[in-house]
């Protein structure tokens, strides 16, 4: 490497710890009560009332969306490899223990418009932009390991199908119509991927709540010049979570951007979101070794034949300061990849590798590696030149290579140039894939075998509630005859659901299989947790004062964040107060502004007067009926207890009547109201407390019981 473009790198990177945020600050300026006016010219100005010109620039403020992921959000953090991966790859970034490389990262939605709603049914995008002093590395990736196509040339086909019909422009965000189901019918190919777009891991709650792949296989070279396919994963942290269905499709209305405040509300309150980083690899020498084409994304690699090895973390721990130029100006390329790292002939990563940079194009300029958030953090020296928005002076005479001069020479292999690797190739050019390309029901089978009950029930009603959507029969009649190449049984629930023919027999017998690592609920939190949980807890004048502090502050001790809600947003008093101003609580939100929809568990503190006033509000009891139907976890203490009754008492519900803690269905309520709560709460099943034991509720994501036993339906 030579030492010039390490030095310059260094320079830049010399007292700051995320180098790619110092960058940023030497563009940045905060508007203060010290600073004046001035033109975009710098002039100072007097009057910004009674003048045209401002206009100018506000009638250009808007820039195409992106043709796809056009709704999304952002965030800055780190990544660190702990283990070297030094036998597959030199690329530093994935072999340098002792290197932290900032990343920007955005998550997206890919179907709806850039104000479409957050939680609708959809992959969601995981694109990562890693920072190196090698240059920039964006592994751009989706929450679902596999694809509908194969080839990047059914592209434009798939979105057109997928996005709103084109008479109408109807629907926004949503695969529930005619031309998608019949794209996807009509292309066997796309049948593995639409089993998980059906599945919960097109709700997810969160995007810290994601994993991510990089779908496509990309190549690892190491010193001695092996090269090794690979596929990349991010394990969250936090478990892999989803919505229930009825859940996702109330917050698309009453919290659209729920996803993005989730996002920026959890690092803001410092619970940094993290993933694991883990690489799939197969030598080269084993390219033929598998019965499916290992450069075919429709298929993933079952982590049996091929484990996951987890080499590093990454960590966001800070928003964006402004969501236009960070956030939207950010413009990810798969062909951005550094030395070590390479693309393999997996035909929708070669034409991905066109596209992106084709799109930034249209989207942002010629000169959009140029812009603040995209520019690498080492120097950049070419004799690419000009054009719209060009940033970067580069002086002297020469803007040509070879030159008089011998400026900026080609670097060597031993300064660190990028290597293509020599790849042998034998065989006959043809607009043709490999055979095994042309299996499309294993894997798909393969899902549906894997997944949890319930998660198979989730899957089933998805298609019921897609297929309902669509008006065509030819549509839903095909797509229920379909169904019969997974599963006979998938087949004709959902056919009969939807209205589609009498399916008599599979088409083809369904092979039995399962894969580990393929069900949500095999990727629990590394640890039982409530960090960055939101937790509700409803009170009215007269609660019990000690049962709200104690749960209150160990919510708050586990770095979850309560919600106090109240039939009003003026203050609260406690039982037994003298109700003088500043001796209560003031809620953040009342019980109409806000939905249960909106936190992941309720708590409800004793109190005669508080119960008396939240059970006669309607509302109150929807927000207990309406979380019990969600699964969520919901605790109650003292007199509490008697109103999580009426709200949900279903025969097999059982509640504390005394000063016993009572646990069932992920409810936990305690009939007096318990001592000690402020004492430090071990997540943990073995929990014996009231809070342990409600805390630990909380932990498990939904009470699934409830809902395999049918209670869920009854409220
Ligand atoms: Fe993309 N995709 N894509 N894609 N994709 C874009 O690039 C494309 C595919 C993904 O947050 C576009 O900058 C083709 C797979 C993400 O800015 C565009 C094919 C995966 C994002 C494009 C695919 C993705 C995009 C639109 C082959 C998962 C958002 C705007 C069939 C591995 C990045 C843009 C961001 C964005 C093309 C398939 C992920 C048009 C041709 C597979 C996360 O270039």
């Amino acid at each position: 490497m030579s030492t010039s473009i390490l030095q310059k790198a260094g320079d830049i990177m010399s007292g700051h710890t995320n180098h790619k945020l110092a960058d940023l600050e030497k563009d940045s300026h905060r508007p203060s009560p010290d600073t004046r006016l001035t033109t975009d010219f710098g002039v100072l100005q007097g009057n910004q009332d009674d003048t045209l010109k401002i206009i100018m620039h506000f009638d250009h403020e808007r820039i195409p969306e992106r043709v796809v992921h056009a709704r999304g959000t952002g965030a800055f953090g780190t990544f660190r490899v702990y283990e070297s991966a030094e036998d597959v790859t030199f690329a530093p970034v994935l072999t340098d223990t002792s290197r932290e490389t900032p990343v920007f990262v955005r998550f997206s939605t890919v179907q709806g418009s850039r104000g479409s709603a957050d939680t609708v049914r959809d992959v969601r995008g995981f694109a990562t932009k890693f920072y190196t002093p090698e240059g920039n590395w964006d592994l751009v990736g989706n929450n679902i390991p596999v694809f509908f196509i194969q080839d990047s040339i059914k592209f434009p086909d798939i979105i057109h199908a997928v996005k709103p019909e084109p008479h109408n422009e109807v629907p926004q965000a949503q695969t529930a119509h005619n031309n998608f189901w019949d794209f996807v019918n009509l292309h066997t190919e796309a049948t593995h991927m639409f089993m998980w777009a059906m599945s919960d891991r097109a709700i997810p709650r969160s995007y810290r709540m994601m994993q991510g792949f990089g779908v496509n296989t990309y190549t690892l070279l190491n010193k001695k010049g092996e090269r090794f396919f690979v596929k990349f994963h991010w394990t969250p942290e936090l478990g892999v979570h989803s919505f229930v269905w009825d859940e996702a499709l109330k917050l698309a209305g009453q919290d659209p951007d729920f996803h993005r405040k989730d996002l920026y509300e959890a690092i803001d309150n410092g619970a940094y979101p993290k993933w694991k980083f883990g690489i799939q690899v197969i030598p080269e020498s084993k390219e033929h070794d598998f019965e499916f084409d290992i450069l075919d994304a429709t298929k993933v690699w079952p982590e049996e034949l091929i484990p996951v090895r987890y080499i590093g973390e990454m960590v966001l721990n800070k928003n964006v300061d402004e969501f236009f130029p960070q956030t939207e100006q950010a413009a990810f390329c798969t062909a951005h990849m550094v030395p070590g790292i390479g693309p393999s002939d997996d035909p929708l990563l070669q034409g991905r590798n066109f596209s992106y940079f084709d799109t930034q194009l249209s989207r942002l300029g010629v000169n959009w590696q140029e812009l603040p958030i995209n520019r690498p953090v080492c120097p950049v020296m070419n004799f690419n030149r000009d054009g719209q928005g060009r940033h970067r002076i580069s002086k002297g005479v020469l803007n040509y290579w070879p030159n008089r001069a011998g400026t900026n020479p080609p670097a060597t292999a031993e300064e660190g140039a990028y290597i293509d690797y020599p790849q042998k190739i034998a065989g006959i050019k043809a607009r043709a894939k490999s055979p095994k390309f042309k299996e499309h029901f294993n894997q798909a089978q393969l899902f549906l075998n894997s997944l949890s009950p319930q998660e198979k029930t989730h899957l089933v009603n998805a298609f019921a509630f897609e297929l309902d959507h669509c008006e065509d029969p030819v549509v839903y009649e095909r797509m229920s005859v379909r169904l019969a190449d997974i599963d006979l049984d998938l087949a004709r629930t959902v056919s009969q659901m939807v209205g589609g023919p009498a399916i008599e027999k599979a088409s083809r017998p369904n092979h039995g299989k399962k894969a580990t690592r393929i069900s949500q609920l095999e990727f629990p939190p590394f640890e039982p947790t409530i960090k960055s949980r939101r937790v509700a807890i409803m009170i009215a004048d007269g609660y019990d004062s000690l049962a709200f502090n104690g749960v209150r502050a160990a919510v708050l001790a586990a770095s979850a964040l309560p919600v106090i809600i109240a039939p009003r947003r003026s203050e609260i008093f406690p039982a037994s107060s003298d109700k003088k101003p500043g001796s209560g609580v003031f809620p953040h939100h009342h019980l109409e502004g806000y939905r249960s929809t909106m936190v992941d568990a309720i708590f409800v503190p004793g109190g005669a007067e508080s119960i008396q006033t939240l059970s006669k509000a309607g509302r109150a009891l929807h927000w207990l009926r309406e979380a019990f139907g969600h699964l969520k976890a919901i605790g109650g203490t003292g007199e509490a207890v008697g109103l999580l009754q009426t709200a949900f008492g279903l025969p097999g519900v059982e509640f504390s009547s005394d000063g016993s803690v009572s646990s069932s269905y992920g409810v936990v309520t305690i009939g007096k109201r318990p001592e000690g709560f402020m004492e430090a709460v071990k997540i943990a099943k073995e929990g014996s407390s009231f809070l342990e034991k409600f805390f630990y509720e909380i932990s498990q994501h939904r009470n699934w019981d409830r809902e395999l036993d049918g209670l869920n339906a009854q409220v």
